[in-house]
């Protein structure tokens, strides 16, 4: 399995996926300052020309997310995603897609200090800071007791809030975040 990487992007998500399941796999070093991320080879495994990208015996996968579902369908014996056709299932791909499709944009229009138009497909930051503090509840994790892969596409973006000195004021989501970076793995940035 190959992850194409620069630590100062989501790559570093993704390899802290791949950490978390404890499967071998080689780093390849990617220049976004020689545009290696656009060169005809990398744009024929991620064709938007972004990191991550995965390619994993000759499949080719791209988007945080899809890589986070990827590998948990591969290796359900890792136990970081309820299994296909349990009760939670339903529950976690909605977490895994709100992750990128609402919080993520949200932080942004947060970090940026612009107002979220409800047209655009998300709702605020607060509404979705909000949301994930009632899911994660008691915790430790959204699952539960049972750290998932949703706690690592979903805890990543309070971690880089953090981390761009903007830490969220929610004591729920706050004490979730001093969680997920007590974990050795926990996505780091440069
Ligand atoms: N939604 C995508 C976002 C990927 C993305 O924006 N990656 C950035 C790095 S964090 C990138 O490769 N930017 C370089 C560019 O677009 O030129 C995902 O989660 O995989």
């Amino acid at each position: 399995m190959k992850l194409f990487y620069n630590p100062r992007s989501r790559a570093s998500i993704a390899k802290w996926l791949l950490d978390e399941f404890q499967v071998a796999y080689e780093l390849v070093p990617i220049d976004f300052e020689k545009k290696e991320h656009k060169t005809p080879a990398f744009l024929a495994i991620n064709p938007a020309g972004k990191l991550p990208a995965l390619l994993d015996e000759g499949q080719k996968i791209f988007e945080t997310v899809a890589i986070g579902l990827y590998l948990a369908e591969k290796y359900p014996e890792a136990g970081l995603a309820p299994p296909i056709g349990s009760p939670e299932r339903g529950r976690f791909l909605s977490l895994m897609v709100f992750a990128t499709s609402q919080l993520e944009p949200a932080m942004g229009d947060s970090l940026l200090k612009v107002e979220t138009s409800v047209y655009r497909g998300w709702n605020d930051f607060a509404n979705c800071e909000a949301l994930i503090a009632k899911e994660i509840g008691e915790g430790p994790y959204l699952f539960g007791e049972q750290f998932t892969v949703a706690d690592i596409l979903i805890g990543s973006q309070f971690i880089w809030k953090r981390m761009f000195g903007a830490d969220t004021e929610h004591p729920v989501v706050r004490d979730y975040v001093n969680r997920l970076q007590e974990r050795p793995h926990s996505v780091k940035m440069g």
